[in-house]
C-alpha cells in the first residue's frame, strides 16, 4: 500500500500520509508529497490539504535514514514545491507535528490543527537542526526571541500557544479533516492570497543592540559544551540578516555540520537506545501484563517517598509502611516538601500537588499490604533484613503480586529465594532522587516470570521511567561499573591529583558532576558503611579507599556535615577547596609509601572512563546486559553520563575500541593486571577491528 494517497473531494485535493508509527518524513513519504502536489497543479482541485493517518502528523524527518547516502528528493526539495505551488496548500495537524512534519506545515500557505496537537522542533534534542528551513521560517512568525527559545529548548508547545505565537492560524477541537476541508473551502471562496512565510522580512532594527551576543553568552553557559545550540543561533541571526534563501543556505550548511558531528551521532544513538531498553530479548510479544492498581512499599525514607511520588504522579494509589509513627511522619514529610518544591518551580499546581499528595497514604501494619498487586520493599541495604521482609510478604501478600526489591547490590536470586513464589519476585532498582531520575534498573532474578517481567516494563512506561533490564550480579550494571570508576578516582587522587583536578576533569569530559563532588552529595558514610560489611580481601588495596575512611573517621560525611572532599558555605551550598584535605592525601599517600606525580586530565578522563568501558563489556560477555545501548541508558539516564557523548559503550566506538585496548593494556603494564584486565570480548573486537554496535548486530 502507498504511504502517500492523494484524492479529490468537495474540489479539495487531499494529501494523506500513512506511514505507522509516526509518519516520519522517508524517502517514500517525501516522493509521494511532491508527486501529489505536482498532480494538484494541472488537476480540478481548487486547494490541497496535507493530513496524515493515524496517531499524529508527521513527526519528523526519518531519523533512521540519517548517516546514510541522501535519498532523493529532499526535504527542502519538497518543501520547495509545497511553498511554490499556485493553489493554496494547507496543513491540518493533529498529535505531535515535530521537526520535519511542522516544517512541513510552515512551507504551507495556511495551517490549522486540532486543540490537542502539540507542535515543535526538537531537532536539538538529536544535536541537529531544524534543516527544512525552521529556523527561517519560525523567527519570521514568531520574532526571533520566541523563535530561539522555542528551537534551542526543543520543547513542544500545544496547539494553543502555537496559534497565539503565528505559528498556527486556525484550531478545532475534533473532526480534523471536515473542519480543515471547510477552513480550505472558506480560504478558496474568499480568494485568500497564497501566504508564504518567505515574504515576511524581519526588521534588523526592531533587534536589540547585542541581543545575539548576549543570547550565545546565556546559551553557553546553560548548554555547556552542546554545538547544536550554538548553530540554531547562527541560522536565527541568518534569518534577520540574509534574504530567504541565503538564510536556507546557511542552514543547510550548519545543518550538514552538525549532522556529521560525533555529538549528533551519539543523540541519535540515545533515541533510539531509550526505545531500545524496553525490549526484552525473547520474550513473546503476547506475554501478558499483569494489572498494576495498587502498590505498597516498604520503609519511607528519601527512597521510598521518591518512589512512593512516581506511583502517585502516575494516578496510582500509594501506602508506604514503617515502622513507628515518627519515621513515617518524617517520610510523609519528605514528600509534601518534594510537592512543595515542584509547586513553587511553577512545574506543578498547588491543586495537582494536594491530588497527588492525596493517593499516597501510610501504616504500620502489614495487613494493609495483603491486597496490593505490587510491593516494593526500600530499606537499607542488609541481605537478612530483605530476605526476612520477603519471607513476610510471602505469607501475608495476595496470590500474583509482584514482589520487588529496590537494592543497588544484593543478591535477588537469594531474597526470592527467602519466598514461596520466587517467579513473582524481581528487582527495581530506582536512583536518587527517585521523583526524578528517569532510570529503572529491572533485574530478573532467575525464576521471574516473563508476565512479572513484561509488567515491569510496562510500568516503567507508565511511571515515566526509562527501564535497562540486568540480570544478577553485585551492583547489577549501573553500581557494579561505578566501582571501578570510582577506585580509579582515588588512585589518581592518591597518586597526585587534587579533588579540584578530578572534577574538572570529569565535568569538561561532560559529566554532569565529578566523583568527588557526587561522594560529598551522596554522603562518603554511604561507601565507609558499605566496606565495613566486607573482608579485606574484597575491600581492596587500602590506597583504593584510606583517603574516604580517612575523612569519614574527621567526620567529614560530605555536603551534610558542611565538610567531605570540600567544605561548603552552609548559606550558598557553595564548594570550597580545603587545604586540609590534601594534608590528608598527602598522609595516606606517604603511609602506604606512594610517591605522587603530576597526573594530567586526559589520564584521568582515560582512567576513570576507560575503566567504565572495560567492566561494562565484561558485563556484556557475562549476559548481565542484553545489549550495549542498554548500558549506555543506564549511564545517561542514572549517572549523569552526557547524552551527547552517547554512553561509555558508544563513546568506546567513537573512541575506537582498537585504542581503547591500547590504553587499557598500557595501564596494565603500569599498574598491574588485578587492576586492568582488558575484558577478552574487547580484546576480540579490536583485534577484529569491530565496534561493540556491530556485534551488538549480530547477536540481535
Ligand atoms: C528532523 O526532522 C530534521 C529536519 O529538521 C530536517 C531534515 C532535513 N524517525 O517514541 P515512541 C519510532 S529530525 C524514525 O516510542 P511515542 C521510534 O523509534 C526529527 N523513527 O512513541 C519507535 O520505534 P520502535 C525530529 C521514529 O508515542 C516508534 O517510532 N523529530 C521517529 O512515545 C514509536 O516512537 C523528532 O525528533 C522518527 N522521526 O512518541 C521526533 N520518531 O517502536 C522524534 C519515532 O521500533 N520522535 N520513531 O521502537 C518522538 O519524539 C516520539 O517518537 C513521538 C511519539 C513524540 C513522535
Amino acid at each position: 500500500m502507498s504511504v502517500v494517497t492523494y484524492e479529490i473531494k468537495d474540489e479539495i485535493g487531499i494529501i494523506s500520509v500513512n506511514y505507522p508509527p509516526v509518519n516520519a518524513l522517508s524517502v517514500h513519504v517525501r516522493t509521494g508529497i511532491k508527486e501529489s502536489i505536482e498532480t494538484a497543479r494541472t488537476d480540478a482541485s481548487r486547494a490541497v490539504l496535507i493530513v496524515c493517518d493515524g496517531r499524529t502528523f508527521i513527526a519528523g524527518a526519518d531519523i533512521t535514514e540519517f548517516g546514510k547516502p541522501p535519498m532523493s528528493p529532499s526535504l527542502p526539495e519538497v518543501l520547495a514545491t509545497i511553498e511554490k505551488s499556485q493553489k493554496p496548500v494547507i496543513a491540518a495537524m493533529h498529535g505531535t507535528a515535530l521537526g520535519g512534519g511542522l516544517e512541513t506545515a510552515l512551507a504551507c500557505h495556511y495551517r490549522c490543527a486540532l486543540s490537542s496537537a502539540m507542535v515543535g522542533l526538537p531537532e536539538v534534542k538529536l544535536g541537529l537542526l531544524p534543516g527544512g528551513g525552521g529556523t527561517q521560517r519560525v523567527p519570521r512568525l514568531t520574532g526571533v526571541e520566541s523563535a530561539l527559545n522555542m528551537i534551542i529548548s526543543g520543547n513542544p508547545v500545544p496547539a494553543a500557544q502555537a496559534l497565539e505565537m503565528g505559528l498556527v492560524d486556525r484550531i478545532f477541537d475534533d473532526n480534523l479533516l471536515q473542519n480543515a476541508m471547510a477552513y480550505a473551502k472558506e480560504l478558496v471562496d474568499k480568494n485568500a492570497p497564497l501566504r508564504r512565510v518567505r515574504d515576511i522580512t524581519i526588521e534588523p532594527s526592531s533587534i536589540p543592540d547585542g541581543f545575539f551576543e548576549n543570547y550565545r553568552t546565556q546559551t553557553t553557559k546553560r548548554y555547556r559544551g552542546l554545538l547544536a545550540p550554538q548553530n540554531i543561533i547562527s541560522c536565527v541571526q541568518a534569518a534577520v540578516d540574509l534574504p530567504m534563501d541565503e538564510g536556507l543556505a546557511r542552514e543547510r550548511e550548519l545543518f550538514m555540520e552538525l549532522m556529521t558531528s560525533t555529538q549528533s551521532a551519539a543523540l541519535r544513538h540515545m533515541f533510539f537506545a531509550e526505545r531500545t531498553s524496553a525490549k526484552v530479548n525473547g520474550l513473546p510479544k503476547d506475554t501478558p501484563v499483569k494489572q498494576i492498581l495498587s502498590v505498597g512499599i516498604i520503609g519511607g525514607g528519601t527512597m521510598g517517598g521518591g518512589i512512593a511520588m512516581n506511583f502517585a504522579n502516575a494516578g496510582i494509589p500509594v501506602c508506604i509502611l514503617e515502622v513507628n509513627e515518627e519515621a513515617l511522619q518524617r517520610g510523609m514529610d519528605i514528600v509534601a516538601k518534594n510537592y512543595g518544591i515542584t509547586v513553587k518551580k511553577g512545574k506543578l499546581s498547588e491543586k495537582a500537588a494536594q491530588s497527588r499528595k492525596a493517593l499516597i497514604t501510610g501504616t504500620l501494619d502489614y495487613n494493609d499490604l495483603k491486597d496490593k498487586d505490587l510491593i516494593i520493599e526500600a530499606v537499607f541495604e542488609n541481605l537478612e533484613l530483605k530476605k526476612q521482609i520477603f519471607a513476610k510478604l510471602d505469607s501475608i501478600c495476595k496470590k500474583g503480586a509482584i514482589l520487588a526489591t529496590n537494592t543497588s547490590y544484593q543478591d535477588v536470586n537469594q531474597i526470592a529465594a527467602s519466598t514461596k513464589r520466587p517467579e513473582d519476585v524481581i528487582g527495581l532498582h530506582f536512583f536518587s532522587p527517585a521523583n526524578v531520575m528517569r532510570l529503572l534498573e529491572v533485574v530478573r532474578a532467575d525464576k521471574t516470570s516473563d508476565e512479572v517481567l513484561a509488567t515491569a516494563m510496562a510500568l516503567a512506561k507508565k511511571i515515566k521511567k526509562v527501564p535497562a533490564l540486568s540480570r544478577v550480579c553485585y551492583g547489577f550494571i549501573g553500581n557494579r561499573m561505578l566501582r571501578f570508576y570510582g577506585r580509579e578516582s582515588q588512585l589518581c587522587l592518591i597518586e597526585g591529583s587534587t579533588p579540584e583536578q578530578i572534577d574538572n576533569a570529569m565535568q569538561s569530559f561532560g559529566m554532569a558532576m565529578g566523583p568527588c563532588a557526587v561522594g560529598d552529595l551522596a554522603g562518603l558514610d554511604i561507601g565507609y558503611k558499605a566496606r565495613e560489611a566486607l573482608t579485606d580481601e574484597q575491600k581492596g588495596e587500602p590506597k583504593t579507599y584510606r583517603i574516604a575512611d580517612t575523612l569519614v573517621e574527621m567526620g567529614r560525611l560530605g555536603q551534610k556535615t558542611g565538610a567531605g572532599y570540600y567544605t561548603y558555605d552552609p548559606a550558598t551550598r557553595q564548594r570550597v577547596s580545603d587545604p586540609k584535605v590534601m594534608e590528608v592525601v598527602e598522609k595516606v599517600a606517604k603511609d602506604l609509601g606512594i610517591t605522587r606525580r603530576k597526573i594530567d586530565d586526559q589520564e584521568i578522563v582515560n582512567r576513570l572512563i576507560f575503566a567504565l568501558i572495560n567492566e561494562g563489556i565484561k558485563i556484556l560477555e557475562e549476559g548481565i546486559a542484553q545489549r550495549p545501548s542498554d548500558i549506555d541508558v543506564v549511564y545517561v539516564f542514572g549517572y549523569g553520563f552526557p547524552a551527547y557523548v552517547g554512553g561509555p559503550m558508544h563513546y568506546a566506538d567513537t573512541v575506537g575500541l582498537k585504542k581503547v585496548y591500547d590504553t587499557i593494556c598500557t595501564f596494565r603494564d603500569q599498574h598491574g593486571e588485578a587492576y586492568w584486565k582488558p575484558a577478552a570480548l574487547l580484546e576480540k573486537l579490536a583485534r577484529e577491528n569491530k565496534t561493540l554496535e556491530q556485534w551488538a548486530a549480530q547477536q540481535a
